[in-house]
């Protein structure tokens, strides 16, 4: 489970962010899909070039689940339920897609805060997008 420290490292890292966890989330995925080329399979009906204002949207679709999370550490199964199913029975995305998207992440917020990404954050970061994959791949059967 998140201690209270890793909650707290999570929320002010996320306060910090503000309005751009969008911005981070669309270069994340943006990342994704040129580290990890297979994950483009399931966006085929999206105009996936550089700059993309579709991936721009699915970038703040994503991080507004994100920051949900945020907001609801103590409830995230619940809280991300619909979402899990959404992935499981209708997207069929394979779970091991969710990793290298939240890996794609923290390299995208390292770069963007270096100096606020120690490695007590990291590691909080990391407990929390796992978490959160966790969540999203309790419906999977
Ligand atoms: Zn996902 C969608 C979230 C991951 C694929 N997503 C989505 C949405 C959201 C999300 C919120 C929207 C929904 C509605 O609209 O209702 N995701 C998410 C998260 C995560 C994810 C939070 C992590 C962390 N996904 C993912 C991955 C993949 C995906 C990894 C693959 C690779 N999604 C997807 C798709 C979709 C989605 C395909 C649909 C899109 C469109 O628009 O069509």
């Amino acid at each position: 489970a998140l201690s209270a420290e890793d909650r707290a490292l999570v929320r002010a890292l996320w306060k910090k962010l503000g309005s751009n966890v969008g911005v981070y989330t669309t270069e994340a995925l943006e990342r994704t899909f040129l580290a990890f080329p297979a994950t483009k399979t399931y966006f085929s009906h999206l105009d996936l070039s550089p700059g993309s204002s579709q991936v721009r949207a699915h970038g703040q679709k994503v991080a507004d689940a994100l920051s949900l999370a945020v907001e609801r550490l103590d409830d995230l199964p619940h809280a991300l339920s619909a979402l899990s199913r959404l992935h499981a029975c209708q997207l069929r995305v394979d779970p091991a897609s969710f990793q290298l998207l939240g890996h794609c992440l923290l390299v995208t917020l390292a770069r963007h805060y270096p100096g606020d990404f120690s490695p007590a954050l990291q590691a909080s970061l990391d407990k929390f997008l796992s978490h959160v994959i966790s969540a999203l791949v309790s419906e999977y059967r």
